[in-house]
């Protein structure tokens, strides 16, 4: 793998061991403001300046938390073998919450949870693939997968979108390896812009307006090389962000502008919004840790914490070319992390409604026909009644003095009392028209008939409330 280190060729154990000593060095090391020189110092001079304090304090705080992290890291990697285990259970969709009342089955769950790899040229994206699988791989003799840049200055880096399923053959979930983010800030926003709402295709060559005509030609005749045209596109399910700590490190403390403007591109690209799912910004990683002292290691995360507003225990993840149970556990953390942020903000499917909608038509036909035909019965059966009435029913006396006959009284009723009212129940039933009603338009009444319409009224409506 990567061509730069002596540490390559110090085994596992005496890494581990020198890193102990290292960290507990670095523990002694109570007073921080040898750590913090820049901020120590700054510090002073504006001692009176309590917020700035406060400030100081709270990063030294952080600083010693990362510090710790390493030494918990070490501890927790005796239980790697069963944090592997769960990643290897992993399938997407498995670590959906349910809340909010929605269920999991209402996710639009892919068949592939696809994790994209950005960061800026050379920051080890290839070679953390490479890491990855070396993790999750059987055969821990076998090729690296990635093609990883051994000269960055001269070499090609990666140019094409490449998917790789993790472990080999599976496909729960995959990694997408990328190219490199350039200087040119809105062509990044415009490259990431597309790969986040659009998605990304495995083999899809990625060029840039600002690539020479040369390079353009060089690859794009190693695209003829072959034809991806056919694979699927993946909609991408959580970002990471790869950077060089060593290259962090010198944008630091240095004054050189070149040196300066690797912090401001991943400072801008990291602000893209398309990159965050809701509230959740991409986790980073940070490589080539194996080349700094664990110390500057803390450094680095601490201000990177700092620069983008992400945690640098919880968020930040120091994955270094190393072979160490401990670098794998925090490969298996970062694995565990993105995966559960995936699952977390998926996407709801198009509307449960439609689905509802669908599924609840034919019942809402039917009980609008059930309806209908409950109406037409109650209209029937009114008609019936009506017609019954009129045809045996006698025909309302004109005298005056006419009142309908006392109902029959029961055991436990009273005689009601003279000129009782009505009982409003007994009549408020459809009233019997007068005879001949229905043929009034044909026949006029006798123009000499007394008619005592009050009667009729007491008749049909009852008493009047006064
Ligand atoms: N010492 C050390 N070297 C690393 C580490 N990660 C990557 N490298 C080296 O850094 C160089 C670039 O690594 P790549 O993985 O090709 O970087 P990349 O981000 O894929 O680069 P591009 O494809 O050009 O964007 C290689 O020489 C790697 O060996 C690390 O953690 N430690
Ligand atoms: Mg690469």
């Amino acid at each position: 793998m990567g061509g730069d280190t002596a540490h390559s060729l110090i085994s596992s154990s005496e890494e581990e061991s020198s890193m102990d000593e290292e960290f507990s060095e670095q523990s002694k090391k109570d007073d921080d403001s040898e750590v913090f020189g820049g901020y120590g110092d700054v510090g002073r001079r504006i001692s009176w300046n309590s917020d700035f304090e406060a400030d100081q304090r709270r990063r030294r705080g952080v600083y010693r938390e990362v510090l710790e992290s390493y030494n918990e890291l070490r501890c927790r990697s005796e239980n790697l073998e069963e944090a592997t285990g769960k990643i290897l259970s992993y399938y997407p969709g498995a670590w959906i919450e349910e809340v909010g009342g929605i269920r999991s089955s209402d996710y639009d769950v892919p068949k592939t949870t696809s994790l994209l790899l950005i960061g800026p040229k050379g920051s080890g994206k290839s070679s953390l693939v490479n890491k990855i699988s070396r993790v999750f791989e059987d055969d821990k003799f076998a090729p690296d997968r990635a093609q990883v840049s051994y000269n960055t200055s001269v070499g090609d880096g990666t140019y094409f979108l490449q998917e790789y399923m993790i472990p080999r053959g599976s496909t729960s979930f995959c990694f997408y390896d990328t190219r490199s983010l350039s200087d040119d800030s809105s062509a990044n926003m415009a490259m990431l812009t597309h790969w986040m709402t659009r998605g990304v295709r495995h083999g899809e060559l990625i060029i840039r307006d600002s690539d020479s005509p040369i390079l353009q030609m060089r690859i794009k005749c190693k695209a003829r090389q072959h034809g991806y045209s056919s694979s699927g596109i993946r909609m991408v399910n959580f970002v990471i962000f790869v950077v060089n700590g060593v290259s962090i490190l010198k944008s630091m403390y240095s004054d050189d502008e070149v040196e300066k403007q690797y912090t401001e591109t991943v400072a801008s690209t990291f602000s893209c919004p398309f990159l965050s799912f809701r509230d959740d910004k991409p986790l980073i990683v940070v490589t080539h840790g194996d080349l700094l002292s664990i110390s500057d290691r803390a450094l680095v995360r601490v201000h990177l914490g700092e620069l983008l507003g992400v945690h640098p225990t919880k968020q930040t993840f120091d994955i270094p070319e190393s072979c160490d149970k401990a670098t794998e556990m925090a490969i298996v953390d970062m694995l565990h992390y993105s995966l559960e942020h995936a699952d977390r903000n998926l996407p709801c499917k198009e509307w449960s409604s439609s689905k509802v909608f669908k599924k609840s038509l034919p019942a809402c036909l039917l009980l609008l026909i059930v309806l209908g035909i409950a109406v037409i019965a109650a209209h029937i059966h009114s008609t019936r009644t009506y017609m019954s009435h009129t045809h045996h029913a006698p025909p309302p006396s004109v005298n005056k003095h006419c009142v309908p006959p006392p109902p029959p009284l029961s055991a436990d009723m009273h005689p009601a009392p003279p000129n009782p009212p009505p009982s409003a129940h007994t009549y408020r039933v459809p009233p019997p028209p007068p005879p001949g009603a229905h043929d009034h338009k044909r026949r006029a009444p006798p123009p000499n008939d007394h008619i005592d319409w009050n009667s009729i009224r007491y008749l049909w409506l009852g008493p009047e409330d006064d």
